[in-house]
């Protein structure tokens, strides 16, 4: 009774804010992930494939949120492995994001390990800093931040730009701009978080105690559906323009 009670929330006190967006949280990745799938149906055949990443890595979320949620009512306190297992499954899929708009313009796949790559780096400093070595989490997360800098540099200077300049479609490069913005401040919330560690961290008693977690669950709400949400606009830009030449 008590497991089931945990699952059907009935015990979230009315001023846990951060377990409120949990549920929130594991709401909307859900209905994004069902919006994204069925609208899928309704894009030209070339945006397909992104629709369904966008869909799956908002389902992916939703699944983790939905566990987040119970494991933070039970303990109140951070799901901080179930959080990285859904960063290592959803930022990588983010990452392939880029390849597959850029695919049209030559983008290798070899651009799209690179920030695989580089977003595993991050995710992992970020996960010991929070856990094994969380008394040096300044040091795990500056190295993390070099990941971070690394996509940030081949979105905004590195090839991943090149290619898009080169495109000559301005519909696709202004959602490669959008997508660019999330990353370069969307994504940095996430350190924010990170920095309200409460052992450690370099804001801690700046920020409020367990204001990480809200924190992260107000950047992966921005983030996931954010960045489906461009990939749609994309995908539906390219629709009326197609219609409008009678292609
Ligand atoms: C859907 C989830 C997303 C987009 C998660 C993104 C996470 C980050 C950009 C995390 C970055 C971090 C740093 C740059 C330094 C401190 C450690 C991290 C992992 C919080």
């Amino acid at each position: 009774m008590n497991t089931l009670n945990s699952i059907l929330a009935a015990n979230l006190s009315p001023t846990d804010y951060v377990g409120f967006t949990f549920f929130v949280g594991a709401m909307a990745m859900a209905a994004a992930a069902v919006f994204f799938f069925i609208e899928r149906g309704n894009v030209e055949g070339k945006w397909k494939t992104s629709m369904l990443v966008s869909g799956i890595i908002t389902f992916i979320a939703a699944v983790h949120y939905y566990y987040m949620r119970e494991f933070w009512i039970e303990n109140q306190y951070s799901p901080t492995a179930l959080r990285y297992i859904d960063w290592t499954l959803t930022v990588p899929l983010m990452c392939v994001e880029f390849y597959l708009i850029l695919k049209a313009f030559g983008a290798k796949t070899a651009l799209m390990w690179k920030m695989i790559f580089y977003s595993v780096w991050m995710l992992v400093a970020g996960y010991l800093g929070e856990t094994v070595f969380r008394s040096s989490s300044a040091v795990w997360g500056a190295i993390s931040t070099i990941g971070y800098l690394g996509i940030v540099y081949e979105i905004w200077m590195g090839s991943a730009k090149k290619l898009a300049d080169g495109s000559n479609d301005p519909i696709l490069q202004n959602a490669f701009r959008s997508l660019g913005w999330f990353v370069l401040v969307g994504w940095a919330i996430y350190p924010i978080g990170y920095m309200a560690i409460e052992t450690d961290g370099l804001l801690r008693g700046v920020l409020p105690l367990a204001s990480m977690d809200l924190i992260y669950n107000i950047g992966d709400a921005v983030n996931k559906i954010g960045f489906g949400l461009v990939i749609y606009g994309l995908a539906i830009a390219s629709k009326s323009r197609s219609a409008a030449a009678g292609v």
